[in-house]
C-alpha cells in the first residue's frame, strides 16, 4: 500500500523531470536561430560632406565625429549635424589612411589601414597624445564601455584593452555556420555590435559574447538615384545618439547623412 502510494506520487514528478530535460535539450542543442531582418525608414536628412571618405561615425553631446580616409585626406573632425558644417578638424600626415574612430572616455582614438598604427587624442583639443600598434589592418573601431572593438574586413571581431592597446580576446562573426566577411565601420549599440559589411548595403547586428549573427538590416535605396553623384562610394558610416535614441548612417562621400528607424519584415 505504502510502495503504491510512493509510486502515484513518484511517476508525476518524473514526468515533469523528463519533460524539463527535454526542453533544456532542445534549447542547448539546438542550431542558431535564422537572424532577423529588417529594412529602415528615413526619419532625418541632414547635409554630409561629398569629400568626405567616411571610415569612423561617432555621435556625442549633439554632435557627430568623423574618421575620413585616403592617403593625403584623412582626418579626424568634429562635425554638426544639423548643418554638416565640419566644427573641428585634425588632418592625419599624408601616407596614412584613416579608418575606424571610438570615443573613450575624453580620448577619441583612430585606425589606419594598413600602417598598423592608431592614434590617440585628447577629445576636446583632438591634440595627439599617443600612438599604439595593432598587428592587422584596422578598419571599424568601437567600444562596449570595457574594451575597444575592431574590425579588419575579416570575419573576426578584436577585444582591445583600453590603456594597453593589447587584444584581450576575439571573436569570429558567423551567420548559421558562415563567416561574414568584410566587417566595416562599427557601433556598440544596447549590447549588440552593428558592423557596415562591405561593399554591400546591409548592416549586420552581432551578439558580441558569441560573434553569431542576429540580425540583417537591408539597407538598399538608402541613396536615392538622384544623389548618386560620383565619386559617391559605398554605404559606410552608423552612429548612435543613445540619449536621445536616434541612429543615423552615411557613406563614403555621399551627399546626405540619415536618420532612420528599423523596421522588422520578420
Ligand atoms: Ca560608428
Amino acid at each position: 500500500m505504502f510502495v503504491k502510494r510512493s509510486l502515484k506520487l513518484l511517476i508525476p514528478g518524473l514526468i515533469v523531470l523528463l519533460a524539463v530535460a527535454v526542453v533544456l535539450f532542445f534549447l542547448f542543442t539546438r542550431k542558431p536561430d535564422t537572424p532577423a531582418r529588417w529594412t529602415y525608414k528615413v526619419v532625418n536628412t541632414f547635409a554630409h560632406d561629398t569629400k568626405a571618405f567616411t571610415q569612423g561615425l561617432v555621435f556625442e553631446d549633439g554632435v557627430l565625429y568623423e574618421g575620413t580616409g585616403l592617403p593625403g585626406k584623412s582626418e579626424l573632425r568634429k562635425v554638426q549635424l544639423e548643418t554638416g558644417d565640419v566644427l573641428q578638424t585634425h588632418k592625419l600626415p599624408d601616407e596614412f589612411f584613416g579608418e575606424g574612430i571610438t570615443i573613450f572616455g575624453d580620448r577619441i582614438i583612430q585606425l589606419t589601414l594598413e600602417s598598423k598604427v592608431g592614434f590617440v587624442y585628447n577629445k576636446e583639443t583632438f591634440e595627439l597624445l599617443r600612438e599604439f600598434s595593432y598587428p592587422t589592418e584596422g578598419w571599424g573601431l568601437t567600444n562596449d564601455g570595457r574594451y575597444l572593438i575592431m574590425s579588419d574586413g575579416t570575419p573576426m571581431l578584436y577585444f582591445l584593452d583600453p590603456k594597453t592597446f593589447k587584444q584581450n580576446h576575439k571573436i569570429m562573426v558567423l551567420d548559421q555556420d558562415s563567416p561574414v566577411w568584410g566587417l566595416n565601420e562599427l557601433e556598440y549599440i544596447d549590447g549588440q555590435i552593428y558592423a557596415n559589411v562591405w561593399p554591400t548595403e546591409r548592416i549586420v547586428k552581432i551578439e558580441p559574447e558569441t560573434g553569431e549573427v542576429i540580425g540583417w538590416i537591408n539597407m538598399e535605396g538608402i541613396l536615392p538615384p538622384e544623389d548618386h553623384s560620383e565619386p559617391v562610394d559605398v554605404l559606410n558610416g552608423i552612429a548612435y545618439d543613445q540619449a536621445g535614441g536616434r541612429l543615423f548612417v552615411t557613406g563614403k562621400f555621399y551627399p546626405k547623412l540619415y536618420e532612420i528607424k528599423l523596421i522588422p519584415t520578420r
